[in-house]
């Protein structure tokens, strides 16, 4: 109970809630494609608060339309900030939760936020993991398409550990997979791992999909992945998720 009142009232203000972005840049060139929005929570006593942790609070207690809508509030904001001043941001992708997406306002919710701070639709793109299509609820896919209609993308996150049927895939205006990190992270050493990034690629090459690889952490798997013609990669080896003003930093430093 005192955990809930701590998130009450970090979801207004000023709580040590934040989002930190992770770039995700292409394989051929190193050029920024985008950033990840991964969302911290400091805790005044508890200290930081897993993200998985948090947002099965947020469940618990009723809160996750309020934690979706603060996340994705935060990231048009910082998205807007940059994009005023100069800082080449190409999109923002943000993480919503199974429930975010059975919620039927959401939507009207995200159009209403774009044109608040003054973005287009393909600044945001949409991240929900692949264990929402599992048993997918006629609401989500409904919702899916309406955010999709609005034009922003919808990338299907942790993409191989979600047991969906490939046949929902192309039942949904899905733009992007993003290929599990636990798969990356083995490649060096497991032939399995190998085999499914590069069947992962190959269903997103023929499905028109970008394949982004998750959790590059070494030169082999980023050598490897690059070299199965993954578009887009992401981990720690090109950077941590950092606050924004890091972020900032680290394109300046590049370009
Ligand atoms: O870096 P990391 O520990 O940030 O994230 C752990 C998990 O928490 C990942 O599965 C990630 O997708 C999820 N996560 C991170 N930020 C958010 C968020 O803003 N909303 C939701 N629903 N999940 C998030
Ligand atoms: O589920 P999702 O893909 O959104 O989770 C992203 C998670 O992966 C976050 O917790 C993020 O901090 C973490 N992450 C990002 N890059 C790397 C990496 O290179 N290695 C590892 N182990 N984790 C990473
Ligand atoms: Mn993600
Ligand atoms: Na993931």
């Amino acid at each position: 109970a005192m955990l809930e009142t701590d998130l009450r009232a970090a979801l207004g203000a000023g709580g040590g809630l934040q989002l930190h972005y992770q770039p995700q840049v292409a394989s051929t060139d190193g050029l920024l494609q985008g950033v990840e929005a991964l969302l911290r929570w400091n805790h005044p006593t508890l200290g930081a608060v897993p993200p998985l942790r948090l947002v099965a609070l947020a469940e618990e207690c009723g809160l996750i339309r309020q934690l979706g809508q603060w996340v994705l509030d935060r990231a048009c904001r910082e998205m807007a900030g940059w994009r005023r001043r100069g800082v080449r941001v190409p999109h923002v992708a943000v993480n919503l939760s199974a429930s975010n997406f059975l919620d039927t306002a959401l939507p009207e919710f995200i159009g209403q936020l774009l044109e608040r701070h003054g973005l287009a639709p393909v600044d945001l793109t949409v991240e929900m993991t692949e264990g929402v299509m599992l048993n997918p609820d006629p609401l989500v896919l409904a919702t899916v398409q309406a955010v999709h209609a609005l034009g922003v993308q919808v990338s299907l996150d942790d993409f191989g550990t979600g047991y969906s049927s490939l046949s929902h895939l192309h039942r949904l205006p899905i733009r992007e997979l993003k290929l599990d990190k636990s798969f990356v992270q083995d490649i060096e050493h497991d032939e399995m791992a190998r085999a499914l990034t590069v069947s992962v690629l190959r269903i997103g090459k023929s499905l028109g999909m970008t394949v982004v690889a998750e959790g590059v952490e070494t030169e082999a798997q980023r050598h490897f992945v690059a070299g199965e013609g993954c578009p887009v990669m992401q981990g720690y080896l090109i950077s941590r998720p950092v606050p924004a003003d890091e972020l900032e930093a680290w394109i300046e430093e590049r370009s």
